[in-house]
C-alpha cells in the first residue's frame, strides 16, 4: 500500500548504528522500527546494551537508568544541556523530545516513551540531516494534547450512505459486514502512518449512529478493544460515536434524558465496563439533535446537560466526551428567508458558555455551515471562552473533489488556523484550540481513508492526512513546508527518479490546487450549488428550493445571501465587533466572502477591480486552465515513479479536467442566462 514511509525513507537511519535505551511499549515499537530499519540497510541497534558501543544515534528515556557507556553519557549530557538552554523552564511532557548533537552522535531524549516515537519519525524525517555535526540542537513538543481524526465508518454497509459515510477510498479498514474485519496487519499500518504524523486519537465508527455501530459500545465492546491493542503500540487512543439515546437502544430504559437518574446510573456503569476492557480508552464522540439523531431535546434539556451526562460518566476514568455543535434544522422552509443555517450553531451553543464539564469539548465545524471550499470562519470559535473547544475539519474531500480532484487543503487550514477573530493582531483560532486564548481543545478531523490500495483513493489526497497530523501538532507551520516533508518523505530518491524534478512538479500541482479548485466551483463564498445527495459535481440550483438551508437566490438582477444585521439574516452580528462590521457592508467584505454575506448585483465591482459576474466567468475559465496544466505537469513523471501510482493520479487528473470544465460550463451558463450579461472577452459560454 504505497503511503508516505516507505522503507527507501528509513535509508539514512536504517545504515546507522543505533542505541535505544528506555523501557515500555513504545519503545518496543521504536526498537521494532529501528529494527526493521537496519536489517534493511546494515545498520546495528542495541537496546539498553550492558558494555560500551560506538554509536550513531542515541533514542534514551530521560530517567532511563545509567549505563556503563561513556559516549552514551555524553550524549545524554549535551541533550540535557540542550534542553536546559531551549527549554526555558518548559517540560518536554509526554510526547515530547530534545534532538541534540554531541561529538559524532545525535542523541533524542524524551520524558516518556511516545517522546521516543515521535523523535524517531522526526529523525526519518530529517535523513541526513539529522546526523549533520553542525546541526544546533531544537526541541519539540505538540501545541495540542489531543490530534484526532473522526472516521465515518459504518460497521456494516448503509443503504444510503455506503460503508463510509462520504468516504471516497473504498469500504472501512476497520469493519466489515457488521463486525471488525479483522486484518489488524492494515489496521497497524495505518497507526503507524498516523503516529509518524502525530496523531494520538480516533474514533472508529460513524456519528450518525446506527443500531449496529451503537452495539459497539456494549455487545460489540471486544471488537474495539482490538482495534485499540493495535492503535495503542503506537501512542493513539481508540474513541467512540455512541448514540444518545443508547440507554433506550440498549439498556431498554424508557428514556435517555440527562437528568433522570436511571440514566446517569446506565451511563456510568456502561462507561466503567468500556474500561474495564479499554484501561486508556480516549472518550465519547456525540452527534446530538442533528440530521435525524436524538438528542436532549427530546426531552427539553440543552446541549450543556446532556453532554455533561456523558462526561460525567467518563470523568471518574480520565475520558472525554466530544460533543459535536453542528446542530440546526434541516427541516427548512426554503421559503422562509428569516431563518439562517449560518446562525445555528452559535445560537445554540454560544449561550450554554461556562456551563459544561471540563471534560467537554465542544467540536465546532471550521465555518458556520458545512465544510465549504470556502466559508469564514465559525463565530462558536470566538464565543465561548470558558469551554474548551476542538476545531473541526474534513480531511475526506466531500465538498472539495471527493478525492478524483487534487485538492491539497493545508493553506485552506492555515488561513483557518490564523484567523484573528478578534481583529487583527489579535488571537486565532490557533490560540482558541490551543488554550492560549480560552479554554483549548484541540484539533479534529475527518478521516479520508479506506481500504483502497493507495489508503485515499487519490494518491495526493494522502498529503491531507499528513498536513493535519502535523498543523494539529503545531498549528502555526507553513502548509508548504508540510508538504515538501510528505513529498520528501514519499517520494525519497530513487534510481530512477531525478528527486528535484518529483518535487517540483508537485509543488507545482498541489501548492495552489485549493485556490484552483475554488475557481472552478461555486463563486466569492456562496457555497454548494453542488449535486445533492452524492455532493458531486455542479448541481447550480440543486439545493435552492430543498429544506436543508444552502441558498444562493441567484436571480435576475444578482446573487447571495443578505446575512446583514441591517437588511439580512443578522448572522454578522455573532462576529466581535471588528469583523461584524467589516463583513456588514458589501464595500468591506472581503471579496472571497462576499457572497456569503450579501446579495449583490452581478455588476457589483471588488475590490480587485472586477464586477462581479466578469470575476465569475474568469475565474471559471483560469480554474480548467490550471487542471490543464495540472495534467500536463504530472505526464513528467511519467517513469520516475510507481507506476501504479502515477496510473491512479493520471486517471484521476482526467476526470478532474472533465469535471472541472463541466463546472466551468454549468456555472458560466447559468449566470449568463440569469444576468443576460456577456462574458466582456467574448469567449464561449452557452
Ligand atoms: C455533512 C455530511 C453528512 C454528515 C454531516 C456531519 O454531508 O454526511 O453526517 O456533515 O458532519 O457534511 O455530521
Amino acid at each position: 500500500h504505497p503511503a508516505w514511509l516507505p522503507p527507501e525513507a528509513f535509508r539514512s537511519l536504517g545504515a546507522r548504528r543505533v542505541l535505544l535505551h528506555g523501557e515500555g511499549l513504545l519503545v518496543d515499537t521504536v526498537l521494532d522500527e529501528v529494527s526493521r530499519a537496519c536489517a534493511r540497510y546494515g545498520g546495528l541497534v542495541w537496546h539498553s546494551p550492558s558494555w560500551d558501543v560506538d554509536v550513531d544515534l542515541v533514542l534514551a528515556l530521560r530517567d532511563a537508568a545509567e549505563l556503563p557507556n561513556p559516549s552514551v553519557e555524553a550524549a545524554r549530557a549535551a541533550g540535557e544541556a540542550a534542553l536546559v538552554e531551549l527549554g526555558d523552564g518548559e517540560t518536554l511532557g509526554d510526547e515530547g523530545f530534545v534532538l541534540a548533537r554531541a561529538g559524532d552522535v545525535t542523541v533524542v531524549l524524551a520524558d516518556a516513551p511516545a517522546g521516543l516515537l515521535y523523535g524517531l519519525f522526526h529523525v526519518v524525517r530529517l535523513c541526513a540531516a539529522a546526523f549533520d555535526p553542525a546541526r544546533p540542537p531544537e526541541w519539540h513538543r505538540p501545541a495540542l494534547r489531543r490530534r484526532m481524526l473522526n472516521h465515518w465508518d459504518n460497521v456494516a454497509v448503509h443503504p444510503v450512505m455506503g460503508q463510509v459515510e462520504r468516504g471516497y477510498a473504498g469500504g472501512s479498514i476497520f469493519w466489515r459486514d457488521g463486525r471488525s474485519r479483522g486484518d489488524l496487519d492494515r489496521v497497524r499500518e495505518y497507526a503507524r502512518l498516523l503516529a509518524s504524523c502525530g496523531v494520538n486519537a480516533i474514533s472508529v465508527n460513524n456519528v450518525n449512529v446506527a443500531r449496529t455501530e451503537a452495539l459497539l459500545l456494549t455487545e460489540r465492546l471486544g471488537d474495539v478493544a482490538e482495534i485499540a491493542d493495535v492503535l495503542r503500540r503506537y501512542g493513539i487512543r481508540v474513541h467512540l460515536s455512541v448514540s444518545f439515546a443508547a440507554p433506550v437502544l440498549l439498556g431498554g430504559l424508557s428514556t435517555a434524558d440527562p437528568l433522570d437518574e436511571n440514566v446517569r446510573v446506565w451511563w456510568a456503569a456502561t462507561t466503567r465496563r468500556v474500561y474495564e476492557r479499554i484501561p486508556d480508552f480516549g472518550g465519547y464522540l456525540v452527534k446530538a439533535d442533528s440530521e435525524g439523531q436524538p438528542g436532549p431535546f427530546t426531552y427539553g434539556r440543552d446541549h450543556a446537560d446532556g453532554a455533561n451526562l456523558l462526561a460525567e460518566a467518563l470523568a471518574p476514568h480520565g475520558g472525554v466526551v466530544h460533543w459535536r455543535a453542528f446542530v440546526y434544522n434541516h427541516h427548512q422552509d426554503w421559503r422562509d428567508r428569516s431563518t439562517d443555517r449560518a446562525r445555528a450553531a452559535y445560537d445554540h451553543f454560544a449561550p450554554l458558555d461556562g456551563r459544561f464539564r471540563t471534560n467537554v469539548v465542544v467540536q465546532v465545524k471550521f465555518g458556520p455551515v458545512d465544510f465549504q471550499t470556502r466559508e469564514p470562519i465559525s463565530p462558536v470559535l470566538a464565543a465561548m471562552p470558558a469551554t474548551r473547544l476542538a476545531v473541526e475539519l474534513q480531511v475526506t474531500q466531500e465538498y472539495t473533489g471527493q478525492q478524483r480532484h487534487v485538492c491539497h487543503l493545508g493553506p485552506w487550514w492555515s488561513e483557518v488556523l490564523s484567523f484573528a477573530p478578534w481583529g487583527p493582531g489579535g488571537r486565532t483560532i490557533a490560540d482558541v484550540v490551543t488554550g492560549e486564548a480560552g479554554a483549548g481543545g484541540g484539533m479534529v478531523a475527518v478521516a479520508n481513508v479506506g481500504d483502497d490500495p493507495f489508503w485515499t483513493g487519490h494518491p495526493l489526497a494522502q498529503a491531507n492526512l499528513y498536513t493535519f497530523g502535523r498543523l494539529a501538532w503545531d498549528p502555526r507551520r507553513d502548509p508548504t513546508a508540510i508538504l515538501d516533508e510528505w513529498i520528501t518523505l514519499t517520494f525519497p530518491p530513487s534510481a530512477t527518479a531525478d528527486a528535484e524534478l518529483v518535487r517540483r512538479t508537485l509543488h507545482e500541482i498541489m501548492d495552489d490546487s485549493w485556490r484552483t479548485y475554488e475557481r472552478y466551483t461555486a463563486p466569492l463564498g456562496v457555497g454548494f450549488m453542488v449535486n445533492p445527495g452524492d455532493h458531486y459535481g455542479p448541481g447550480v440550483d440543486g439545493y435552492e428550493y430543498t429544506r436543508w438551508g444552502t441558498y444562493h437566490f441567484a436571480d435576475r438582477d444578482g446573487v447571495g445571501v443578505d446575512r446583514s444585521r441591517a437588511s439580512g439574516t443578522g448572522f454578522t452580528g455573532q462576529y466581535p465587533p471588528y469583523w461584524a462590521q467589516v463583513y456588514e457592508s458589501p464595500e468591506s467584505c472581503p471579496d472571497e466572502l462576499l457572497l456569503f454575506f450579501h446579495h449583490v448585483p452581478y455588476g457589483h465591482v471588488l475590490h480587485s477591480g472586477s464586477t462581479v459576474i466578469q470575476h465569475i466567468y474568469d475565474t471559471h475559465f483560469a480554474g480548467v486552465e490550471e487542471v490543464t496544466a495540472m495534467r500536463r505537469r504530472w505526464q513528467r513523471l511519467n517513469g520516475m515513479i510507481d507506476p501504479s501510482v502515477y496510473e491512479r493520479v493520471a486517471e484521476r487528473l482526467e476526470e478532474q479536467v472533465r469535471c472541472a470544465t463541466e463546472w466551468r460550463d454549468q456555472i458560466n451558463t447559468y449566470f449568463f442566462r440569469k444576468s443576460g450579461v456577456p462574458d466582456e472577452r467574448g469567449r464561449d459560454i452557452y
